[in-house]
């Protein structure tokens, strides 16, 4: 079959793509977006503004930045887990939006009635947000079939972690998205942890780009700290489903910085491991660096933006800190009462 794994670790420096200034630009105002948005997120939480389930995706940004970038916006679809502030944002949702909804106000994007895991945009083609692990990926290939039956073009991508890459139900997805040829990519976010379960330990095999072998789908194994590599690689998986060729894998290394929740023992991994992915690999570093050698921006520029993406930030927690609660009567807006 045509396995494709390429470890894009071993490349070397030559064969790295490289960005424009505008897409190093783009790449660092929306991973800062992120991570900046992600510390408030925690930050509020341990204050008691947000209450249930938080998971925050600091570390990992380069991933959806770098497919999202390769794209096309407001017309391919996207869905993921319960870590999804980052893939809202970097989809063009309110930020307001989003952190009011994560402090359960009516201003939120479900009215403050859904939490963190459970925001959804039909406009914006992002479909959540979901707590089950493994069921968008099921969904995503629904995504995808709905796509090929309207013809309209588009493209599902569907995020899960390593975690989720050994549910039952993904297996049964890939048969089907590979015999009907649908147009999704597979997203798989290795970041070597599902809660505090390292993969050697749950993972009977741990190249998680070879998952879909049996079933003919090709994959690759992708450098997800890199978001030139992470776009690189996602323009031709992208490319792959849009022309008809049925699914495609990609297996993004990664690394999450925080706990898997807002709870989290910490004792399944070393501080130094941590310490060494936020030093030698981060991905807003990589960018940062590439436009202050290339000469492109100067410290000063940088911190102009920096400033920019802290004021939407701000605003964003000043708005999720004063907008109200839902009335009582919205616990019988949105919902399907039967008889
Ligand atoms: C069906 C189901 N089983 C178990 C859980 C509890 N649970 C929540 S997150 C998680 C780990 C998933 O890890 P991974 O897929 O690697 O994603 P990550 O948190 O690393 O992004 C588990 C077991 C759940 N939410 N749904
Ligand atoms: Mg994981």
């Amino acid at each position: 079959m045509a396995r494709k794994a390429v470890a894009t670790q071993a490349k070397t420096q030559s064969n790295i793509p490289q960005f424009t200034k505008e897409q190093d630009l783009e790449a660092y105002r929306e991973m800062l977006l992120i991570r900046r948005f992600e510390e408030k997120a925690g930050q509020m939480y341990g204050m008691g503004l947000i209450g249930g389930f938080c998971h925050l995706y600091i570390g990992q940004e380069a991933v959806v930045t770098g497919i999202t970038m390769a794209s096309e916006k407001g017309k391919d679809a996207q869905i993921t887990g319960y870590r999804d502030h980052g893939h809202m944002l970097v989809m063009g949702l309110d930020p307001k939006g989003v952190m009011a909804e994560l402090t359960g106000r009516s201003g939120g994007l479900s009215k403050g009635k859904g939490g963190s895991m459970h925001m959804f945009s039909n406009e914006h083609r992002f479909y959540g947000g979901n707590g089950i692990v493994g069921a968008q990926v099921s969904l995503g290939a629904g995504l995808a079939f709905a796509a090929k039956y309207k013809g309209d073009g588009s493209v599902s991508l569907a995020y899960f972690g390593d975690g989720a890459a050994n549910q039952g139900q993904v297996y049964e997805t890939f048969n089907m998205a590979k015999l009907w040829n649908l147009p999704v990519v597979f997203v798989i976010e290795n970041n070597k942890y599902a809660m505090g379960t390292a993969i050697e330990r749950a993972s009977a095999t741990t190249d998680f780009s070879m998952r879909g072998a049996s079933f003919n789908i090709p994959g690759e194994q992708v450098d997800g700290m890199d978001v030139r590599m992470v776009h690189d690689a996602a323009k031709r998986a992208i490319e792959h489903a849009r022309s008809g060729k049925g699914p495609f894998i990609l297996e993004m290394l990664t690394y999450r910085y925080r706990g898997h929740s807002m709870s989290d023992p910490a004792k399944y991994r070393t501080k130094e491991e941590v310490t060494q992915y936020r030093q030698e690999r981060d991905p807003i570093e990589q960018v940062k660096a590439r436009l202050l050698e290339s000469g492109f921006q100067t410290e000063e520029d940088l911190k102009t933006i920096e400033n920019g993406i802290r004021a939407i930030v701000t605003e964003a927690a000043d708005f999720a800190t004063n907008d109200p609660e839902p009335a009582a009567a919205e616990l019988w807006t949105d919902i399907t009462i039967s008889a």
